[in-house]
Parts: structure tokens; C-alpha cells; sequence
């Protein structure tokens, strides 16, 4: 079936559900594929940590009204090493920026009902996605839908969100993009749990045994991720392990982990990744479709509802005829991937054993670790690191001038 939209979107993340919105506020039509089913993108549990900006964009988006009324604004963390637990207080060193706790799969639930509330097109249990003729004026995203009907739809614009395994991001021929990668040798095991968190803040802890980090999801839901090896397997791991290695690594006189049925637990790798240019012709990579941080930061669905808080005017304005902020729009990307890059890389190495490493490295993290919560300036890096930098909020929302 030969059809046409004017930006064709792969990918029902938060980058690309977001883009969609935010072309629709503009007047501008979207068709959005996504691999995977409605249940399962509305389910699959990431990311639980939202930067002030992002918050801002989502809230003059018009997509806050759950989120301002669940979502837990959390003023700093705490830092655990060395038999010790230090908060880093987020509002007093930053001038009262902070963090709100709204796990991703509720930013992806209000996302999708927003878009089909609007009449958008979602296509969901998608199969064969297919981009072509990327260099030319009317690039083409070919996919088949949930009930086997092949469709080819010829688009101004296609938009690659999906993620780091997509098909995008290889569509781009060989020796256009430079890519730099690290991967870490460790990865996180991460668990739901159905127990009130055991703290009010995040926890971030150096331990012997590895990094442990204590999050939460709600007044009655915890989020808890452990360092493991990179090919550990999770059978090996029964819950009262979790648990036991969990209040082990937690350890601190006077204070308990409480501990609760496991909801749901996984493994996932822990990878830095950047790939440069952000656009190829009509092609345009957004999120996990360009980079990836390991999650020890926070920064990488923030990072992703920041490239579209981009993409959106620079593609209204590549449809009016304007193909400057589209050629800028890489550059204007990159330089916050890459702060967030570098603030996730130094998060993760001061925080987690590398197997294998010696005595020096243990030593140089706790000199780290001791600096940033007894230096101001120190720490006063690490929240405005944390709570982020200021999204174009303005420009996402506000229409490019002229006709299309
Ligand atoms: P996503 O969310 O991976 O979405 C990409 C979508 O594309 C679909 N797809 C395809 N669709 C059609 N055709 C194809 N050929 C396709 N191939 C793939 C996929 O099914 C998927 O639905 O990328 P997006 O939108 O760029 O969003 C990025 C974020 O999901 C990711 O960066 C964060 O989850 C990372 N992350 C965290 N980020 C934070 O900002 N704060 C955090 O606290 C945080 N914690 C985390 C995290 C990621 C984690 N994991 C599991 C990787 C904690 C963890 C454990
Ligand atoms: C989470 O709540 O899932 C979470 C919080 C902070 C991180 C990573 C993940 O750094």
C-alpha cells in the first residue's frame, strides 16, 4: 500500500512518542512504527529519574498533569562509601534545581494515550521496517502492520528513535558516521520490589563487592540495581541473594533495608556509545538511536526527550523550505551528549569495582568520593551535572514562522 506522511517516525519511545506530540502541536503528521506490542512498551521498566528541563518541556508540552500530581521531587541524593552516607543537596548547591522520580513507563503510558487521544498514528507489532532513499528530498519507511499488510510510505522526513539496536542508525552508509564506544565490564541487575523504599532519597553505594543503587517508584515500590558481572546469569540469582547482597552492600549501624516480594528482575549492560552526525539526508537520529550512557547518571531518557525538544522546529522548519536549523541541528545535540557522556562515564567509574582491578583503584574512588562531599565546588559539580542542563523548552513548543 503506497501511502504519504510528512515525517515518518520509527521507534515508540519516549523519543519518538514525544516527537510525534511535538510535530502535532506544529500542524505537522506523523505515522509512528514501533516493533513492539502497546503492552509491552507501556511495560518494559528503564529509566525512573527526570531533570528539572525535562520536566519543564513535558509540563508546557501538556503531558504533566499525572506527573505533576504522582511524581516524587527528590532534592539530592546520598552517597555511600567507606562506612558512611553523605547527602549531596541538590537545591542549596544548584539554587533549588531538583529531580523528579516518574518512571519511564509512565511518561511512555501518558505519551501513547495522549497521541491516540489526538487521532495519531501509532502503528504497534510492527514487522520489516525498512528506511530508503535517505539522501533524497522524499525519503521512504516501509513496514509491515499487525495484521501483515506492507505499506510504503513516502515522507519530507524520517525520524530514527529506535533505540540502540534499531535499523536506522545502519541504514546510514558505511563511512559517513563516526562512532566512539566503551563497554564497561560490569552490568546491573536490577529489581522491582513490591516494599515501601527504605530511604527518601536515591542512594548511590561504593561497596567492595560492587556499586548498589536504591531507587523507588512509588510510596510502596522500590527500585533496587546491584553491580553483577557482564554475563551474569539470573538464574544465579534467587531472591534472598538479591536481597542479602543488597542490605549487605546498604550496610550502615542504625539503619535496615526492608525487604519485599520481587516483582521483576533483569540484567542490563552497562555501554557508553556516541554516533556523529545526528542526520544523514532526510534522516534524523534521536536518542538511544545516537547514543548511549550507562544508567549511573540518570541522563539517557532525559537525553532523548532533549534531541527532540531539538528535532521538532528543525524539522517544521525543513517543511517551510528552511534547512538551516535541520544542518545545525547535530551540532546543537551533541553538545549536551556529550556533557552527559562524560558526567555518566565519571559517575559510573568512581562508583563500581572493576573486576580484576587492584588496591590503587579503590583508593583513588574513595579520594574522589571523599573530595565531592567535602569540597562545595565539588559537589556543586555533580548537582548541576545531575539535576541537568536548561532544555529549549521555548523553541520545542513554539511554531516556526512562514509557509509550509
Ligand atoms: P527506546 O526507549 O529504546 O525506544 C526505541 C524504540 O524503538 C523500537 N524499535 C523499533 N521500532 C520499529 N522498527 C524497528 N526496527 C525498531 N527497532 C527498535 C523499540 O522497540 C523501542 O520501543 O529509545 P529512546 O526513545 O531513545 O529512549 C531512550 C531511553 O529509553 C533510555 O535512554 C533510558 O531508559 C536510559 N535509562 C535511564 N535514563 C534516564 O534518563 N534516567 C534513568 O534513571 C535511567 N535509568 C535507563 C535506566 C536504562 C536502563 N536500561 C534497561 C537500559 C535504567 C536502566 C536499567
Ligand atoms: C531508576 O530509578 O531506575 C534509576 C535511578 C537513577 C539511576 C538509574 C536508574 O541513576
Amino acid at each position: 500500500m503506497h501511502t504519504r506522511t510528512q515525517v515518518g517516525i520509527v521507534g515508540g519511545g519516549p523519543a519518538g512518542l514525544l516527537l510525534s506530540h511535538l510535530l502535532h502541536l506544529r500542524g505537522i503528521e506523523s505515522v509512528l512504527v514501533e516493533i513492539r506490542s502497546r503492552d509491552y512498551c507501556e511495560a518494559r521498566q528503564r529509566a525512573g529519574v527526570l531533570e528539572d528541563g525535562s520536566v519543564a518541556l513535558l509540563r508546557e508540552a501538556g503531558l504533566a498533569e499525572r506527573l505533576d500530581r504522582e511524581g516524587l521531587v527528590h532534592g539530592g541524593i546520598y552517597l555511600q562509601f567507606d562506612g558512611q552516607r553523605r547527602h549531596i543537596d541538590f537545591r542549596d548547591l544548584t539554587g533549588g534545581r531538583t529531580v523528579t522520580v516518574y518512571a519511564q513507563t509512565e511518561v511512555v503510558k501518558d505519551l501513547i494515550n495522549r497521541r491516540l487521544t489526538d487521532g495519531g498514528t501509532l502503528e504497534f507489532s510492527v514487522t520489516g521496517t525498512e528506511v530508503d532513499d535517505l539522501a533524497t528530498d522524499r525519503p521512504v519507511l516501509r513496514y509491515t502492520d499487525a495484521k501483515g499488510s506492507r505499506h510504503e510510505l513516502t515522507c519530507d522526513a524520517i525520524a530514527g528513535c529506535d533505540g540502540f539496536h534499531g535499523i536506522c542508525r545502519p541504514a546510514i552508509p558505511p563511512g559517513v558516521q563516526t562512532t566512539w564506544e566503551r563497554d564497561y565490564p560490569y552490568a546491573w541487575l536490577g529489581i522491582l520490589a513490591s516494599v515501601p523504599p527504605s530511604t527518601e532519597e536515591l542512594i548511590y553505594a561504593h561497596h567492595r563487592n560492587g556499586f548498589a543503587l536504591h531507587s523507588l517508584r512509588s510510596p510502596a515500590v522500590s527500585r533496587l540495581y546491584l553491580q553483577v558481572r557482564p554475563d551474569e546469569d539470573i538464574a544465579a540469582w534467587p531472591d534472598d541473594r538479591i536481597w542479602a547482597e543488597l542490605s549487605r552492600r546498604f550496610e550502615l549501624p542504625g539503619w535496615t533495608l526492608q525487604t519485599g516480594p520481587v516483582l521483576e528482575k533483569g540484567i542490563t549492560p552497562m555501554r557508553s556509545f556516541v554516533s556523529a552526525p545526528m542526520r544523514y539526508g532526510r534522516l534524523f537520529l534521536a536518542g538511544d538511536a545516537a547514543h548511549i550512557v550507562p544508567p549511573t547518571g540518570a541522563k539517557g531518557l532525559n537525553l532523548a526527550l532533549a534531541d527532540v525538544a531539538v528535532l521538532a522546529p528543525a524539522l517544521d522548519a525543513l517543511l517551510r523550505g528552511d534547512d538551516q536549523p535541520a544542518a545545525d541541528y547535530s551540532a546543537a545535540c551533541l553538545d549536551r551528549v556529550w556533557r552527559s557522556t562524560h558526567f555518566s562515564w565519571w559517575m559510573t567509574t568512581m562508583l563500581h569495582r572493576t573486576p580484576g582491578a587492584d588496591e590503587m583503584e579503590a583508593q583513588l574512588q574513595l579520594s574522589q568520593l571523599r573530595y565531592v562531599v567535602s569540597s562545595r565546588a565539588a559537589a556543586a559539580s555533580l548537582a548541576e551535572n545531575y539535576t541537568g542542563f536548561a532544555v529549549p523548552t521555548t523553541a520545542a513548543l513554539q511554531p516556526v514562522p512562514g509557509m509550509r
